[in-house]
């Protein structure tokens, strides 16, 4: 949108903050009638408004009306706002009535109630932020754990914006290349590109834009939290451990196998990961139509997850069940736990070790509670194992974004192969700018209005 429309915009008003009585609460107003409603409701001690300072004063509802509240204002002259645009913010106390008057009171003064996100899409549209940023303030307010906060902080300091706009402007050398060599066939030399010289050229794009999509998975995991299936064969203590992550006594313990029929899924959160956790029906041979329900499920658990927490029973030898369980466990990303380590000893992580490959296998008792930290350092590990490589780097976490990219790098596959293949350069133009149409929906330059609309959407009102 060019800024000559953004003008006729009209004025927005939105309680920013959340509805409740509060020490205070922000209304926020964007648009070019903010200053006029400004000057009409607020009464400063001073007359002169100088822009990003803080005036103490009351709020009336007009000239000689009866007085709404007292508070503090600030105007934000445009365009060093949020939006972009004039934007003025009270803030007053925060009863949740009197802040509704107040609001009231704006509206009728010429301004209309904001749409949810409707403040951060102006900020898009004015070219305060991009998409990627528009979505971090979003996933910023939201998040409920650590990492994730981490995350959205970077994304909205601008780290993975700069990495796409630099791809972006690679594709972009690359094309005007491509089109010089279109537009000027006979001209040797100027602006010509040669295919191989094309493909080296195409080649780190294609990397760098393939390891972003790659990096979703572990973006997902950081959004989503960590699917952890706890299984093993009857009674040998799933429950138990489950409720020690837990911290509290969610699922039934009893001494008689079989006691967990239908799969408890809980969250629970721990250095700054969510994981979700899935305690599961003990997994044997039976005729009992419930438990073997509850026994598929166990299976899909352990095929839905992320992460697998394979339980052993430490006081008893292995059994053919545990085997075919642990079978599983090199296929999959998992954790052994040996529990009962407070009764004799029968099974070792030493026995162990030849038959899983690597697989880290941690003694506890969830009776006593021992071993418990360390199990839990465990799933904190294996829940990103691939951190190991550049923990901090630039990654996706956004399905939005994975979608997209992928359609960016098959335009570029296709692009390659044009020119391996020797078809016409319009062709490779063509899925040239494929991609970056593709990779430019990320960073919202070229995003439908339908799917901006999408996106804001999820945003609370008055953000
Ligand atoms: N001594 C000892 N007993 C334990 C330990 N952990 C669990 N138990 C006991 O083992 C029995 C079974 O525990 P659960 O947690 O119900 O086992 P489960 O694997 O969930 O069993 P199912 O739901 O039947 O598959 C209970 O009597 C627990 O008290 C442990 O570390 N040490
Ligand atoms: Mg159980």
């Amino acid at each position: 949108m060019k800024a000559s429309q953004v003008l006729t915009q009209d004025t927005i008003a939105a309680i920013a903050t959340p509805l409740g009585e509060g020490g205070v609460a922000v209304i926020r107003v964007s648009g070019g009638e903010a200053p006029r409603i400004l000057q009409k409701l607020f009464r400063p001690g001073r007359k002169e408004w100088e822009s990003h300072h803080l005036y103490v004063g009351t709020m009336n509802v007009s000239e000689e009306g009866r007085m709404l509240d007292q508070g503090m204002a600030v105007w934000m002259k445009a365009p060093h706002s949020y939006t972009g645009e004039e934007v003025v913010e009270f803030h007053v106390h925060g009863g949740a009535l009197s802040t509704h008057r107040i609001l009231e009171t704006i509206l009728s003064m010429g301004a209309r109630l904001a749409e949810a996100g409707e403040f951060s899409k102006r900020s898009f549209l004015n070219g305060k932020i991009d998409l990627i940023q528009a979505e971090a303030v979003c996933d910023l307010v939201s998040a409920k754990t650590e990492l994730f906060l981490q995350e959205a902080q970077r994304r909205l300091q601008g780290g993975l914006s700069q990495h796409i706009n630099a791809l972006r402007q690679s594709l972009i050398q690359l094309l005007a290349h491509v089109e010089a060599t279109l537009d000027f066939p006979e001209e040797e030399g100027v602006g010509e590109i040669h295919r191989d010289q094309a493909q080296n050229q195409l080649k780190p794009i294609q990397e760098k834009l393939k390891k972003l999509v790659a990096s979703y998975e572990e973006g997902r995991r950081i959004r989503e939290g960590i699917r952890v299936a706890i299984v093993g064969r009857p009674n040998v203590g799933k429950s138990s451990i489950f409720n020690r992550l837990m911290n509290f006594d969610r699922a039934i313990v009893t001494e008689i196998p079989g006691t967990t029929r239908d799969t408890i899924e809980e969250v629970v959160s721990f250095s700054g990961i969510q994981f979700h956790l899935a305690d599961t029906a003990g997994i044997r041979s039976t005729s009992n139509r419930i438990e073997k329900e509850g026994i598929q499920r166990a299976w899909g658990q352990l095929r839905l997850s992320d992460l697998a927490l394979i339980i052993l029973d430490g006081s008893e030898n292995l059994t053919d069940e545990d085997r075919s369980l642990l079978k599983e466990a090199p296929m999959h990303r998992s954790i052994v736990a040996i529990n009962k380590i407070d009764l004799p000893e029968k099974l070792t992580a030493q026995t162990l070790k030849p038959v899983l490959n690597g697989t880290p296998v941690i003694p506890i008792s969830a009776l006593k509670g021992e071993g418990m930290e360390r199990l839990r350092g465990a799933l904190v590990q294996e829940a990103f194992e691939e951190r190991k490589e550049g923990a901090q780097g630039v990654m996706i976490t956004l399905s939005r974004h994975k979608v997209a990219l992928e359609r960016g790098v098959k335009s570029l596959e296709e692009a390659d192969r044009a020119l391996e293949q020797g078809l016409p350069l319009e062709i490779v133009a063509g899925e040239l700018r494929g991609a970056l149409d593709a990779i430019g929906e990320v960073v919202g330059v070229t995003t439908n209005e339908e799917v901006l609309n999408e996106i804001f959407r999820r945003f609370c009102i008055g953000k």
